[in-house]
């Protein structure tokens, strides 16, 4: 029997800069600066996606760039992609979340953000090439649907997308596929919330974009825990099948990350850490996870590709229908 105390290993290392982005290095007025979608550009530079919530409380993205992917930051010095609800009804009330993901058969970026609609949140995708012009696609998925991000290739001749879909039996991870990013369908189950006492009990949906790996695709997900002071957002691992990647392979019972330090125990929400992004050095094997803090700033913590696939290997097994 594997006891949850087993699987404590520290597989995540906070930076010692952390936070590394807050409102206060924000070249324009801004409550907050969270949840930031990432990527590595060619030349190396890292460039966060930042969601920038202002005094209305809506959201809006800018970019960040660092050559080092902790500081000397260069901060857009206006919002990059802001909420167009003229156009695009659904973004009334901001834009949120963005997820990055470079597919090389199009040569472009896919940002797949939330659109805070009237009707609820949903989920919207946009293409780019420099992240200065970006091409909508509108709503894709309509309320109550958020933590999108796509897969990096066609898979069958598909693309495949994961998201998180809020239904009358819970608030579970999902992933639906299409043959040309705009139309949506095949929708399957792939992970499911826990029940009762679980880290994972109330609600789970994706951090960071999948990752490809030799053993499959690696997911970092967020699970919450109602209490009585509110939720608390931890973060799990599970891997998918390379080529059915809505076949989950393993997941682990215990949480790898929670909130610990101050900036992540205290804040607009506290006890939040909630990642949209990640890099992966020039290693191959370190991962710098960018996450929001307490829904008020940015922090990095990194760790070892094979450290967390080995972990998942020792302590995760199959989703059991029973067990949740
Ligand atoms: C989720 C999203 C995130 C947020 C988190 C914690 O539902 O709205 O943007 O960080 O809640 O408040």
């Amino acid at each position: 029997m594997n006891y949850p105390n087993d699987h404590h290993e520290i597989l995540f290392h906070r930076h010692p800069k952390n936070p590394i982005l807050t409102a206060a290095d924000w070249p324009y007025p801004a409550n907050s600066v969270f949840n930031p979608g990432a990527t590595l550009l060619p030349d190396g530079t890292t460039l966060l996606l930042c969601r920038v919530e202002d005094r209305r409380g809506h959201s809006h993205l800018t970019v960040a760039r660092s050559p080092n992917g902790v500081d000397r930051w260069d901060i857009d010095p206006h919002p990059t992609l802001e909420p167009d609800p003229k156009n695009y009804p659904e973004e009334a009330w901001g834009i949120e979340d963005p997820r990055i993901t470079y597919v090389p058969e199009l040569g472009k970026y896919v940002v797949a953000y939330t659109s805070y609609s009237h009707g609820g949140p949903g989920v919207s995708l946009a293409l780019t090439e420099d992240f200065q012009r970006f091409e909508r696609l509108g709503v894709v998925l309509p309320p109550v649907d958020k933590d999108a991000a796509l897969l990096p290739r066609r898979i069958g001749g598909r693309w495949a997308m994961i998201h998180r879909t809020v239904g009358p039996l819970g608030a579970h991870i999902w992933m639906s596929f299409s043959p040309d990013l705009r139309h949506w369908g095949g929708q399957r189950l792939i992970l499911e919330a826990r029940r009762g006492a679980w880290w994972d009990a109330e609600k789970i949906g994706l951090g960071p974009p999948p990752i490809e790996t030799p053993r499959g695709w690696l997911i970092i997900y967020h699970g919450v825990r109602r209490t009585v002071s509110g939720g608390i957002y931890r973060l799990g691992l599970a891997l998918f099948d390379l080529e059915r990647p809505e076949r989950c392979l393993l997941r682990g019972d215990a949480w790898v990350f929670g909130p610990e330090a101050p900036y992540e125990r205290f804040g607009d929400v506290n006890n939040i850490v909630f990642p949209c992004g990640y890099t992966i050095g020039a290693d191959g094997q370190t991962l710098n996870l960018y996450y929001g803090s307490a829904d008020t700033c940015v922090a990095l913590a990194t760790g070892q590709l094979s450290a967390l696939l080995d972990w998942l290997e020792r302590h995760g097994r199959p989703p059991d229908a029973d067990e949740v």
